[in-house]
């Protein structure tokens, strides 16, 4: 998997995609508004928030909340909000990682972790090519490996398999309520990053990834089985 020196016992740092390494969070958000107005639907700041770090089926329902649609209908409002966000990426570029972000990866497996993806989108894949950062990570889970979404820890116990590394000796970075929540269910170490996380839920909470100190982290990590 690597040719890198790892540390020993192994320790891994997943990373969040949307918030965390970019800020496609805002362009997730801007697609839901899209459709929200396209379909009468009344939507405000605190609705958006909720969204964040959930599925696109699962945002949709709370959305839509008692309305009914068929089936088709819901298939076709998924396909139509995916379309709105695919537009607001198309001029995704590596300036667009957000401070922090290549440096804390980087850094990390210089330190010797081993570094994942843990992403609730089904478009990881393309946001990571448009970022020229997949060939910094081990690993790549996205909403299109998991069939339960975050807050269920599946995503993030499954780079945790694909690693063969503890979930104790992972640490997670977050932008999202629903992640932190998946963190800590996956009996990983939570870092919140931002305003839109309760610090009271994270083991570390910081403004943003300029502010992670990832030799900390590692060894807090370490010691984990003393
Ligand atoms: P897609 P993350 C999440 O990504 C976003 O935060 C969330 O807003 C979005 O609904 C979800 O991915 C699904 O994305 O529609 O592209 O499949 O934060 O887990 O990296
Ligand atoms: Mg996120």
């Amino acid at each position: 998997m690597t040719d890198r020196e790892l540390r020993d016992p192994p320790v891994a740092i997943i990373f969040d995609l949307d918030g965390v390494l970019t800020d496609t969070a805002h362009a997730h958000a801007t697609a839901w508004q899209k459709l929200a107005n396209r379909h009468h639907i009344t939507v405000d700041a605190a609705t958006l928030d909720r969204l964040r770090g959930r599925s696109r089926a699962d945002s949709l329902a709370y959305l839509l909340g008692d309305t009914p649609v068929t089936n088709d209908e819901f298939e076709a409002m998924l396909a139509e909000k995916n379309g709105y966000y695919l537009d607001a990426i198309s001029t995704l570029t590596p300036a667009d990682l957000l401070p922090g972000a290549r440096e804390a990866v980087t850094t990390a497996r210089t330190l010797g972790a081993y570094t994942a993806v843990g992403s609730a989108s089904k478009n990881a894949a393309l946001v990571l090519e448009r970022l020229a950062i997949a060939a910094l990570f081990d690993t790549v889970v996205d909403g299109t490996h998991v069939t339960r979404a975050k807050p269920d820890p599946a995503v993030f116990l499954l780079a945790a398999a694909r690693l063969t590394v503890p979930p104790r000796r992972c640490a997670v970075i977050e932008d999202a309520a629903s992640g932190i929540a998946a963190a800590n269910q996956a009996g990983m170490f939570a870092i919140g990053l931002g305003a839109h996380v309760d610090p009271a839920d994270c083991g570390l909470h910081l403004n943003d990834l300029t502010e992670l100190d990832v030799a900390f982290v590692l060894d807090r990590l370490e010691q984990t089985d003393e």
